[in-house]
């Protein structure tokens, strides 16, 4: 069975949404990300994956996969026909790339990151004077559209979504981009989402800092 680990809330949970969407079954197996520890067993996840971040993808043979891009597009194409990655080749399949390299790079690593990892005002002054010009690109973008790619729900739009769902305890608040805070409702109110986010959500308040 594959496995995922993951901690509640933080960017792994694009790749529950996605196993979720696809209707595939794995175990998640929950890390503490500032002890680096497995809960479960208390193994060292460093041993897992020398990043000591998540997501870490374990394949039903036994190969690790790490990095959000990498390992959305392998569950994606484990059931292509959920279409959460549009197939290699076509344009679309670009475009979804270009999304989650934006949601990767531009705001979690730009703004979430360093938001919750650096608490001191000088190291986040540059971050937040730049989050706003960085959220009006998706802004425009689904201005007019429902989904990031295409006519239906990917992988990039589980990565924005968890991204979007960060802002307010990182301390932006989502609603002064009106499109950004419709489809975060959007993506909200699909069933594989709410579960996925609602699992996370209760185990996020059993972690201690
Ligand atoms: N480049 C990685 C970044 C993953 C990442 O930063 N994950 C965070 C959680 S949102 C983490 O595990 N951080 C722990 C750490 O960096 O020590 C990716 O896109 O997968």
């Amino acid at each position: 069975m594959l496995q995922l680990y993951f901690s509640p809330m933080a960017c792994s949970l694009a790749s529950r949404i996605a196993l979720m969407e696809a209707g595939l079954e794995a175990r998640y197996r929950q890390v503490h990300l500032w002890t680096k520890k497995c809960i479960e067993d208390d193994a060292d996840f460093c041993s897992i994956s020398p990043k000591g971040a998540v997501p870490v993808l374990i394949m039903e043979d036994g190969e690790r996969l790490t990095e959000n891009a990498a390992v959305l597009q392998y569950i994606a194409d484990l059931k292509p026909e959920s279409g959460l990655a549009p197939p290699p080749g076509d344009i679309d399949r670009y475009r979804l790339q270009e999304w989650l390299s934006f949601t990767g790079t531009e705001i979690h690593k730009g703004f979430l990151f360093p938001t919750f990892w650096y608490k001191d005002d000088a190291s986040l002054a540059k971050p937040r004077a730049r989050i706003t010009q960085t959220l009006s690109v998706p802004s425009a973008h689904l201005a007019d559209r429902e989904f990031l790619v295409g006519q239906r729900f990917t992988i990039a739009d589980a990565h924005l979504a968890w991204a979007l769902l960060l802002l307010r305890p990182a301390g932006v608040d989502v609603a002064q981009w009106p499109s950004l805070s419709a489809y975060l409702e959007r993506m909200q109110a699909r069933p594989a989402v709410k579960e996925a986010i609602a699992i996370e959500a209760a185990l996020r308040k059993t972690v201690t800092p």
